[in-house]
């Protein structure tokens, strides 16, 4: 619970009246008689329940306290005395409690014992017709005097009856707290204070300070309401005690975080303008402050060329200094001298695209996003947002940690509702996509398939699975491979691809073979035979080609459509004839089954023939087809052996 409310209208009284705790604990405090820091304190509730209690400053120079006091609290005690009614702070305060969100609260009508029943009746009567129009529509309005105690009863009731409708939050993996105060403890080093955001802590736990480039710290004690604690979870008022920096290192307005999180300079959001303040234009300088955080910004509209009092608007946010800050994270604006409140709002997305052109598709897209990123139903939103920022396939882990949560959450978001991305199961798990990236993926596919058809019309094939994939550059990613077998097996059954042996050519594909053409494949085809038991080379074809005017260009792709023809068979960039291969081949097969202990090189020289680069090639392509295998002994003398395969392959021949 956190206090709201005018300067000394007894805000600090009341905690004290009901918890015994002064919040006003500073010299500078009592001597002023008005509260400058925020205070904490934490109330027993009749129910068992403790709550913690954040006791904000009234005064209009410590606003920018109050906002990060309000920050972490489910629920508002405004305090209003009698004697003066609704006064300058208690609207600005109210603005603020609802531009952060919080809709929950109890209005204390304060100094009681000041007015008559007349008044006092006035005093409530004003009040709630006020609130009518507020985030704060229907709280209850308790009398109270601190003086005499009255209605304290009535309060605490009050208080546990707005308590007990907080709806207990999902705690989440990440844990955030803005640090609200740093203090030594004589013995024990650093102690940061603030409400934790999301998330639990434990001892022994190891945590970030951000932003900043700092070692990581480990959480040596916990305390929760004054009491030592194992661990803090969301909502609570903790302070922990860090092992690895001084007090000097920590500042006012970092976070502490369980994971290192992304600094960012550079928002979008959502923001709401209050109706008592002037109208905003196109670029404007503001005061941006979230939980202790604040920094100036440069805002820029995005949906609006102008903002009028009581208007909403998406804005990008240029901020001076870094931040951590998250999608749905609330925050306040004010004006650059900080004696404004202006409005507020919360992040839509806080690592977006520089906006320097305002499309209607960009405020399109940014409109829907901003309307359903708070909708519980619809929190595939996020999700959507981060598959939009890059062309590539993600797995829920790789969601997960973009956006700060647990993998089962990214999966119930996807189950949540249709977004604007697709979900693939493969065998690694789901697969996720943007679907215009996915589309400009198929579209790239049949883009290189088709390429590949018109540079080699002969070729009855097309291109296989990890070429596509070095061409479109998916092998660097998680999931890359998978996405690109589902995708292709997708292409075939909307027949747009089909399959040649193991690989893809565009549905109806047919080699193109015009008589030149098959001429001239001939003609290389008798060229390969004439070498006989010697290695072709082919510089000297490409040489014979000239003279016969031939283009030595097309050679390679005759030599492509050869090898898919099974006429020659390669070894890296050599080849054989097929017909020169099969002379040998089952001479040495049937010679490699009855020696146990394979051939020496001699004697497979003996066998063979042919010039030793023939041979050596030959070995090489057998070798590759698993045929035969090379054996070096230990006298370092070779020798050469058949496989199991190369066994079934000669037994087979042999029979036939
Ligand atoms: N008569 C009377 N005086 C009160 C009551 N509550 C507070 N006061 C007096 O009002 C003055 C201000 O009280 P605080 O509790 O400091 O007011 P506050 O709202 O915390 O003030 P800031 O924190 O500075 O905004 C003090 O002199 C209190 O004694 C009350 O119920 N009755
Ligand atoms: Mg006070």
């Amino acid at each position: 619970m956190g206090t709201a409310g005018h300067i000394d209208h007894g805000k600090t009284s009341l905690v004290k009246a009901l918890t015994n705790i002064d919040c006003d604990t500073h010299k500078e405090e009592k001597a002023r008689g008005i509260t400058i820091n925020l205070g904490f304190s934490y109330l027993d509730l009749p129910n068992g329940e403790s709550i913690g209690i954040v006791d904000v400053p009234g005064h209009k120079d410590f606003i920018n306290t109050m906002v990060g006091g309000a920050c972490g609290i489910d629920f508002v005690l405004l305090v209003i005395a009698a004697d003066s009614g609704i006064m300058p702070q208690t609207i600005e305060h109210i603005n603020i409690i609802s531009a952060l969100g919080i809709t929950r609260g109890v209005v204390a009508l304060t100094k009681i014992d000041l007015v008559d029943d007349e008044l006092a009746q006035m005093a409530r009567e004003e009040i709630a017709e006020y609130l009518e129009k507020t985030s704060l529509r229907g709280a209850p309005i308790v009398g109270f005097s601190a003086i005499s105690g009255a209605g304290k009863e009535e309060l605490i009731s009050a208080i546990q009856g707005v308590s007990s409708t907080v709806p207990a939050k999902e705690t989440g993996d990440l844990f955030r707290m803005y640090i609200d105060r740093i203090f030594t403890v004589k013995g024990f080093g650093s102690v940061v204070t603030g409400s934790v955001l999301s998330g639990s802590i434990a001892k022994e736990q190891e945590v970030f300070l951000l932003p900043g480039d700092n070692p990581k710290l480990r959480v040596r004690s916990i305390e929760r309401h004054g009491k030592p604690v194992d661990m803090a979870i969301v909502g609570d008022r903790a302070a922990i005690n860090l092992i690895g920096l001084k007090k000097e290192e920590f500042s006012k307005g970092q976070i502490i975080s369980s994971k290192r999180l992304p600094e960012t300079t550079m928002v979008d959001a959502t923001i709401s303008l209050f109706d008592n303040v002037d109208a905003l234009s196109l670029w404007s300088n503001v005061t941006l402050i979230s939980g202790t955080y604040e920094t100036q910004a440069r805002m820029h509209l995005i949906t609006a060329d102008s903002l009028m009092p009581g208007e909403g608007a998406i804005v990008q946010l240029h901020l001076n200094k870094p931040s951590v800050l998250l999608g749905r994270d609330r925050f306040i604006i004010r004006n650059t001298s900080a004696d404004v409140t202006l409005g507020g709002g919360y992040i839509i997305d806080s690592s977006p695209l520089h906006h320097r052109k305002r499309t209607p598709k960009l405020i399109e897209y940014l409109q829907n996003l901003s309307q359903s990123i708070l909708s519980e139903e619809c929190t595939n939103e996020l999700v959507s947002i981060e598959l939009r920022k890059e062309m590539r396939p993600f797995t829920p882990d790789e969601v997960a940690d973009k956006l700060h949560i647990s993998v089962d959450e990214v999966k119930t978001m996807i189950g949540s509702g249709k977004g604007k991305f697709s979900v693939f199961e493969s065998s690694v798990g789901q697969i996720l996509i943007d679907n215009s990236h996915s589309q400009a993926f198929e579209g790239n596919v049949l883009r290189i398939v088709s390429d590949f058809h018109s540079k080699n019309p002969i070729l009855p094939n097309g291109v296989d699975l990890n070429e596509i994939i070095g061409k479109l550059g998916l092998s660097k990613y998680k999931a890359g491979k998978e996405y690109l077998e589902v995708m292709l097996e997708q292409l075939v059954i909307k027949g747009k691809l089909d399959k040649h042996i193991n690989t893809y050519i565009i549905k109806g594909h047919r080699p193109k073979i015009n008589q030149q053409t098959q001429s001239e494949i001939d003609w290389l085809e008798g060229e390969i035979l004439k070498y006989e038991m010697e290695k072709p080379v082919l510089s000297e074809i490409e040489e014979r080609a000239g003279e016969n005017k031939i283009q030595k260009g097309r050679l390679k792709l005759y030599l492509s459509y050869l090898a898919g023809e099974g006429r020659i068979q390669f070894y890296q960039s050599d080849f054989l004839h097929t017909s020169t291969i099969s002379k040998v081949k089952p001479l040495l097969l049937r010679k490699l089954i009855d020696s146990d202990n394979g051939i020496d090189i001699p004697e497979f020289k003996e066998l063979v023939g042919g010039t030793k680069r023939f041979r050596a090639l030959l070995t090489d392509i057998l070798v590759a087809q698993k045929l035969i295998s090379l054996r070096k002994d230990a006298e370092t003398e070779t020798r050469i052996l058949i496989t199991p395969n190369g066994r079934k392959q000669a037994n087979e021949s042999i029979s036939r």
